[in-house]
């Protein structure tokens, strides 16, 4: 029987059924995500699956992609799109152990391309993946207790967590709390262990996802955990952010921030990121019920017609900040209390060694744009292979795309300064404080989605960057600047104090005055630019900057003080914002 309607619980059933939009239809037409996967993965005449099965594959952390560089030459030659995948590993706060980056290394080696991905919400992607491949990937992964469930798709994706190296026990509580509401917010998916695990379907009357239904979310869900001063997860970017209260040394609760987001779509105006707002304080205890409450609101009243507007922010301002509120007030069954205070200072990783409160070490290694391997501008994956082969400690991904060397004995330490020493990773000439303060989405060739360049092209427009600061003297500023390859906006740019969205090839949207900590959106200064503009704007701001700013001021918060943003700046997006 075909499904046309599971929008279930306390849906809003006054959105004409017929209406639902095809995304939707597909999800509740999937036997819960399992399509004909398995049989899509035995066709030995196309090495992709069917489109239907690519949607429902995401779910499982699994994207069909085709290599862009060859595209065009493979469509004159008449030849099917070279199909690969990417997988996206599951992994609540960035955190592995020494195993499973051994596992991991092993597996990109084997089976993708000599190359890993770390994400900007903490996490490994696999890319250049066959079809004939994903198994065996999965399945390594698997062996070493990881698993892609979620990891993409329309339900509640990697939970972040912030790093804070020198905090040991905060960190410890908060990353646990972050992998509960991870193991709570995930969806149960049999259908993985079915189609990836040669798992028996079982034989059962109860719903397979008691809290996702048939049709999941309308769009995907993002949440983190953050631990000021810094706000290296960019709370204001998550759809539920909880914001850390310590007192008397003590985590004692959360300010709980909703309705943030990114990705706006190209040319369509009622789309755009959004911050965060902070709607109250919680003790610690709340923090699943308040996963569950949030996360229904959307589930329930999101929009499963328009899939652009179908994220939280978009429910958020549509039915109003106070609306929403109160219903998660009314599921919850109390009310929030006012937001304490909380300060952040910066939204970038600390480089280089610290240690925690405990004794142990921790070492914050920078990898350009997340990338190891192949089409790395340093062999940090060698590097990093060597140490997971005798640490004893952990790993932690960085929302930045960096990695932590984390928890070394003191007795460990000069091993592994060893061992990044002989790669070449101690250097003080490298990176820059641009370079540092900088990240960039993956783009060309994998990414179906950009536009322009972004990871490939970000390392040599920084170089030139550098050299417009050293004129200006002001080489050692730190200041935010990421790139993104659309407008999609996957290395968060649209708060940062500089930031490029790609428009076309060579040409992209430059973004002005983010806030320094994440807390500010940039404006829109120059549309569809290359990089001659960029530079010749960006070298007469820098100038503007050296002369005119007050002691310790952002360029961002320069910016917006001096009035120098242009009139292309869009409207400030409704809600209430930080
Ligand atoms: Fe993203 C889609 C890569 C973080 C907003 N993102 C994609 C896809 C899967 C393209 C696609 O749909 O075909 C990209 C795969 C490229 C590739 O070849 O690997 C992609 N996103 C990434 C990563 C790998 C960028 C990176 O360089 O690290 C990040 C993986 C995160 C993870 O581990 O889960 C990544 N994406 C983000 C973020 C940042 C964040 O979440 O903190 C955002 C902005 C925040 C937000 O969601 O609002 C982001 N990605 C998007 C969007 C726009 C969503 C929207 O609301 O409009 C898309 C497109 C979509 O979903 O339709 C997208
Ligand atoms: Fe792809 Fe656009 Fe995301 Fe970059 S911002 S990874 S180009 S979807």
């Amino acid at each position: 029987m075909m499904i046309t309607d599971t929008i279930s619980r306390d849906a809003d059933l006054s959105q004409p059924l017929e209406r639902l939009g095809p995304d939707e239809t597909l999800k509740a037409n999937s036997d819960q995500l399992r399509g004909s996967i398995a049989l899509s993965l035995l066709d030995r005449i196309s090495g992709g699956v069917t489109p239907e099965d690519t949607k429902l594959l995401k779910f499982q952390g699994i994207y069909q992609q085709d290599d862009r560089d060859v595209r065009e030459e493979r469509r004159r030659q008449k030849l099917e799109p070279a199909y690969q995948f990417m997988a996206r590993v599951r992994l609540p706060g960035g955190v592995c152990t020494p195993e499973q980056w051994l596992a991991i290394d092993n597996l990109a080696r084997q089976h993708g391309g000599d190359t890993l991905r770390l994400t900007t919400r903490q996490t490994f992607q696999f890319h250049w993946l066959l079809k004939d491949n994903l198994r065996a990937t999965i399945q390594g992964l698997h062996a070493v207790l990881l698993d892609t469930v979620a990891a993409c798709g329309d339900d509640a994706r990697g939970v972040m967590c912030s790093v804070n190296p020198g905090l040991s026990s905060l960190h410890a509580e908060l990353s646990a709390l972050a992998k509960r509401a991870s193991d709570r917010a995930v969806p149960r998916m049999p259908a993985y262990g079915e189609i990836w695990l040669d798992k028996e379907r079982l034989a059962t009357t109860e719903p397979e996802e008691p809290f996702y239904g048939h049709t999941y979310l309308p769009r995907k869900f993002k949440v983190g955990f953050v631990l000021p001063p810094t706000n290296d997860i960019d709370v204001y970017a998550q759809d539920l952010g909880f914001i850390t209260i310590v007192e008397a040394g003590r985590l004692v609760g959360f300010d709980v921030a909703i309705g943030g987001g990114m990705g706006r779509t190209d040319r369509v105006a009622t789309t755009y990121p959004r911050l965060a707002s902070v709607i109250g304080y919680v003790d610690k205890e709340a923090v699943p019920a308040v996963t569950d409450a949030v996360m229904s609101v959307q589930r329930d009243y999101g929009n499963r017609v328009d899939r652009a507007r179908a994220r939280f922010k978009y429910t958020i301002d549509d039915k109003g900040l106070d609306w929403v509120t109160a219903e998660i007030e009314r599921r919850l069954g109390f009310a929030f209390k006012p937001a304490r205070t909380f300060e952040f200072t910066s939204n970038g990783d600390a480089f280089g060694w610290a240690r925690g409160e405990d004794g142990r070490h921790h070492f914050t290694l920078f990898i350009e744009n997340g990338r190891l391997g192949l089409g790395a501008t340093r062999d940090a994956m060698t590097a990093l292979r060597a140490i997971a082969e005798v640490h004893k400690g952990s790993f932690r991904l960085t929302p930045n795309q960096n990695v932590v060397i984390a928890d070394i004995e003191p007795g460990e330490r000069s091993l592994i300064a060893g061992i990044l020493d002989s790669h070449g990773l101690v250097d003080p000439e490298w990176p820059g404080t641009l370079r540092q303060n900088a990240m960039a989405c993956v783009a060309f060739p994998t990414c179906g989605l950009a536009m322009a360049e972004s990871e490939r092209y970000l390392p040599s427009l920084i170089g030139k960057l550098e050299l417009l600061l050293a004129e200006h003297g002001l080489s050692e500023e730190p200041i935010t600047l990421r790139m993104s390859g659309c407008p999609n906006g996957c290395s968060r740019p649209y708060i940062a104090e500089i930031a490029l969205t790609g428009r076309a090839p060579g040409k992209y949207n430059l973004y002005l005055g983010g806030g320094f900590h994440g807390q500010r959106l940039a404006q829109l200064h120059l549309e569809n630019a290359a990089e001659p503009q960029i530079l010749a704007t960006l070298g007469d701001l820098f100038g503007r900057y050296a002369a005119g700013r007050e002691a310790g001021e952002h360029f961002g918060d320069f910016l917006v003080r001096t009035d120098l943003l242009s009139p292309l700046a869009p409207p400030q997006t409704p809600g209430k914002h930080p």
